[in-house]
């Protein structure tokens, strides 16, 4: 059990409650873990050890005492490089299929094999279908989604040699991703073929590795996660504008509550329209509660958050915590970032974990299995099964810590531009006037490693102060939200030019752009501005950070960042340090190849010290004030 000053371990007053009642009430947490796991493998921590095959496992000496190559012969560099490659694959894979998901629910609604979806926006439909090349004209909306799912099938493949989304990469991107050899093909064909260069005996030069999981990063970022962020649209509605409430206080005592976590809207939204179904909440005060609750955590909360306004009840490591107020009756997941801990703190009370997914069971986890054809009825029965928790629930051991806090969201780019009258220039005008001297993207995860929610406010903090408007997603939405700065009252704590926009346009200075696969917004968004300025996405004065980062895709993300063109900031290193080549790279090399790099920086002052300067140099060479 963590013995640590509650303080140690986040910044937020709701988790430091959680965490002494977990204590109290004898329930392990992810921190509980990591202290056990210390002191952790240095060799993996710096990407030396390899069991890429049997003749292994191997890992290197980073001291240069021991061995210098695995049993193959490998080399440190050749090791790490493999390694990171691998980590980015699976990064791609863990977006991608889940963008696949939603191709497959297009198209069983265009082919009438489902009542239980449907498109919400037509109009999106019909804009991006006519994007990416297709006939819309006089067609109904099940042939434009057809052909739409259809021609998003083929990017998964590489059957048409180009991805649908290319056309919006700058022409000087595009450029330099056919210079290096870099531009995607194929989501599945890139992730497969990395597998395939770091089987034993393939790819065995660090630098070639490499740049095969920038190009493989790029199909997962304009492609499988750019496809998942469309098809959501599409299917459950474009984001716009609201206001929402954000931290553990959105549980309510008196309320059937049910959290759902994990990433696909496609489980997350049947859900929301269940526990909306009049004759479920009949059900629940027949069984003497007020009503059904349902909140959000992790990135499928963002996706109910950015469309519905649905409240958030935390980020990454706020879900066991969430189960600790004993007042959640159902977690409903579907996959990815779900601790499989979650099924032992829910054992600690009445509380059931809810697996969805073919995909993703969980030993000891009640199983009810969606498909596109049953999920109404599916999302029906898990909240059934809630309302029959909810009668086992010992209103005892509840304890809901804290007051909700307001957020805004909705910040697609449709409602960005909207915002801004209709088109980018205004934003532009106020890049060029240095009223907002930039754009930084703070996005991804929480790590027990670092104090919960402080590496990912304070760095936001110090953008705005530094007129640098920041846009989030994923778990930092979490971390900005509690601290009051998803509101557009935060444009105080900007600086004078960015707080002056903010106010008059109504906004918060930190946009909120939705899940993790939605930073394929913010790369388009990063595009559409490049084009307006006639330039390359490496000229713009943006940078991007994810302070907290844990997981492979986060991993992903920052590589499709880099090699877009946009300066990204690690708060913790990955596991590349055992490598001078690649280390050098990543920090520096990159630079000559694709006008970028990654820096690791995990105190949020000095990380805002990096973008700025990064900032100011961009702006400079394109004539503007610093
Ligand atoms: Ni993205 Fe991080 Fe997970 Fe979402 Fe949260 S931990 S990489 S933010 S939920 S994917
Ligand atoms: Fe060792 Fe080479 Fe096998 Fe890796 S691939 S485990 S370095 S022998």
């Amino acid at each position: 059990m963590a013995k640590k000053d509650l303080t140690a371990y986040s910044i937020c007053s709701d988790a430091r409650a959680m965490i002494k009642k977990a204590r109290e009430d004898g329930v392990e947490t992810v921190w509980d873990r990591l202290e056990e796991q210390e002191p952790q493998c240095g060799f993996c921590e710096l990407g030396l050890s390899c069991r890429n095959c049997i003749m292994g496992p191997c890992r290197i000496d980073p001291f240069g005492n021991g061995p210098k190559r695995g049993v193959c012969g490998a080399d440190a560099d050749v090791i790490v490089a493999r390694n990171f490659g691998r980590m980015v694959a699976a990064g791609a894979a863990a977006h991608s299929d889940h963008g696949r998901d939603l191709v497959e629910t297009l198209h069983a609604v265009a082919q009438g094999q489902t009542t239980d979806y449907g498109v919400r926006d037509e109009a999106k439909l019909r804009r991006i279908a006519a994007e990416v090349g297709l006939e819309v004209e006089g067609k109904d909306v099940k042939a434009v989604a057809a052909a739409l799912a259809d021609q998003f099938y083929e990017d998964y493949g590489f059957k048409r040699g180009s991805m649908s989304f290319l056309g919006r990469v700058p022409a000087k991107r595009q450029e330099v991703w056919k210079k290096f050899g870099i531009t995607p093909r194929g989501i599945d064909r890139d992730v497969v073929e990395m597998m395939h260069r770091t089987h034993m005996g393939v790819d065995n030069d660090a630098v070639s590795l490499c740049l095969h999981a920038a190009r493989l990063s790029l199909a997962d970022g304009w492609g499988g996660s750019m496809i998942a962020t469309e098809l959501s649209d599409i299917l459950f509605g474009t984001p716009a504008p609201a206001t929402a409430k954000v931290n553990l206080g959105v549980l309510k005592a008196d309320h059937v509550n049910i959290l759902v976590h994990g990433h696909s809207p496609i489980v997350s939204e049947m859900i929301l329209a269940a526990v909306r179904d009049p004759g479920l909440i009949a059900k629940a005060k027949a069984a003497g509660a007020a009503g059904i609750n349902l909140a959000g955590l992790c990135c499928t909360g963002n996706e109910l958050l950015m469309r519905q306004g649905i409240p958030m009840a935390g980020n990454h490591l706020m879900t066991e915590l969430a189960i600790v107020t004993g007042a959640v009756e159902v977690v409903v997941v579907d996959y990815q970032c779900i601790m499989p801990s979650l099924v032992t703190v829910a054992g600690c009370y009445h509380s059931r974990i809810v697996t969805t997914s073919p995909k993703a069971h969980f030993t000891g986890a009640t199983h009810v299995e969606f498909d596109m054809h049953n999920a109404r009825q599916k999302a029906i029965e898990v909240v059934e099964l809630a309302i029959e928790r909810f009668t086992a629930r010992d209103q005892g051991r509840v304890d809901i810590p804290g007051e909700p806090v307001d957020i805004m969201t909705g910040f697609s780019n449709e409602a960005i531009l909207t915002a801004l009258g209709g088109s980018a220039g205004p934003l532009l005008d106020a890049i060029k006037a240095g009223q907002i001297r930039g754009a930084v993207a703070v996005v991804g995860c929480n790590n027990p490693k670092v104090k919960h929610d402080y590496q990912n406010s304070n760095l936001i903090r110090e953008c705005i102060k530094r007129d640098l408007l920041v846009l989030v997603t994923g778990c930092v939405t979490v971390s900005a939200g509690k601290q009051g700065l998803l509101m557009p009252s935060a444009a105080d704590l900007a600086g004078p030019g960015l707080s002056a926009v903010c106010k008059a346009l109504g906004i918060p200075p930190v946009l909120h752009m939705g899940s993790c696969v939605d930073n394929s917004r913010i790369i388009q968004l990063c595009g559409m501005l490049a084009n307006a300025l006639g330039v390359d996405i490496s000229d713009l004065p943006v940078a991007a950070a994810a302070p907290e980062w844990y997981s492979e895709k986060a991993a992903t993300i920052g590589l499709y960042a880099v090699a877009s063109g946009v300066f990204t900031v690690l708060g913790l290193a990955p596991p590349i340090l055992g490598s001078k080549a690649v280390t050098d790279l990543a920090v520096s090399g990159l630079e000559g190849v694709v006008g970028a790099t990654f820096a690791v920086e995990g105190d949020p002052v000095k990380a805002a010290e990096l973008i700025d300067a990064r900032v100011r140099a961009k702006r400079k060479a394109l004539g503007l004030t610093p």
